[in-house]
């Protein structure tokens, strides 16, 4: 019973994050999220906290300025 509970929350954790994402997707907010900084670009550090962009950094960094600006982060589609 005890490993049951111990597996249970995660998964439930997993679920309440999915459920956040979902709500979250398709909009700026994701974006504005990742902006800790809020000077409107996404840096390489601010983009380890998103999982496909940090993985795609220099593809998604089109102009390769360093930062990930709107249109960027849009295009790459990751604001789905
Ligand atoms: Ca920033
Ligand atoms: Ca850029």
């Amino acid at each position: 019973m005890k490993l049951s509970k111990n597996l249970a929350f995660p998964l439930l954790t997993t679920i309440f994050a999915i459920g956040i994402a979902a709500s979250a997707g398709a909009s700026e907010g994701t974006f504005d999220e990742l902006d800790t900084d809020q000077d409107g670009v996404i840096s390489q550090s601010e983009a380890q906290a998103h999982a496909t962009l940090s993985a795609t950094f220099a593809e998604v960094d089109t102009d390769a300025d360093g930062v990930i600006s709107w249109a960027e982060f849009s295009a790459a589609g990751l604001d789905q």
